[in-house]
């Protein structure tokens, strides 16, 4: 076995999260990592189901991903997280469970790239207010100050970031 830990991506709606997420995921599981990635889609309509988009909400969304992220991550897994965990003080929270394990990943996709992507048209929906407390429209983004890895997105396919993030966890994580 190795040691786990938690590969925490943070940033804006579309900036590319899940993707990378997703596709990380998939090649360490290729190279025989134990990996989960958690996201939106299968937090949001279980575990924290009860959950909206509210400043309270969103700290409460983190919180719960934080602990069963670390739960896994003692377990000997590779947890790759994807949430946009907007508050500087609630993914500090999560790193402090267990600092030796956590990894904080920006996803530094400025907000006029993840808004001209708007895969699901949610920034046209939120500037025209049908959609309120939208993240980097109507509601903050804190982005990490002290970030262990800085993922510029712009101008590169998905294959060549998911790259250097398995060049990050070879080095961090050994083998
Ligand atoms: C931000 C929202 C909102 C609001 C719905 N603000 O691009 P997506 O669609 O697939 O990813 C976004 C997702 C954000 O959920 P998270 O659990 O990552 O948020 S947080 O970490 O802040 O708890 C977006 C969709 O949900 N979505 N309403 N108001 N994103």
């Amino acid at each position: 076995g190795h040691k786990g830990g938690v590969l925490w991506l943070t940033g804006l709606s579309g900036a590319g999260k899940s993707t990378i997420a997703m596709e990380l995921e998939r090649r360490l599981f290729q190279k025989g990592w134990q990996v989960n990635a958690l996201d939106g889609d299968n937090v949001r309509h279980g575990l924290c189901s009860d959950l909206g988009f509210s400043p309270e909400d969103r700290s409460e969304n983190i919180r719960r991903v934080g602990e069963i992220g670390h739960l896994f991550a003692r377990a000997g897994m590779l947890v790759i997280t994807a949430f946009i965990s907007p508050y500087r003080a609630d993914r500090d929270r999560v790193r402090a469970i267990d600092p030796e394990a956590f990894h904080e990943i920006h996803v530094a996709t400025g907000l006029d790239e993840c808004e001209r992507r708007d895969p699901k048209g949610l920034y046209k929906k939120a500037r025209k207010g049908e959609i309120i407390d939208f993240t980097g429209v109507s509601a903050p983004y804190e982005a990490p100050e002290n970030p262990e890895l800085t993922l510029n997105t712009d101008g590169k396919s998905v294959e060549e970031t998911v790259s250097e993030l398995v060049s990050y966890v070879e080095a961090q994580f050994g083998r």
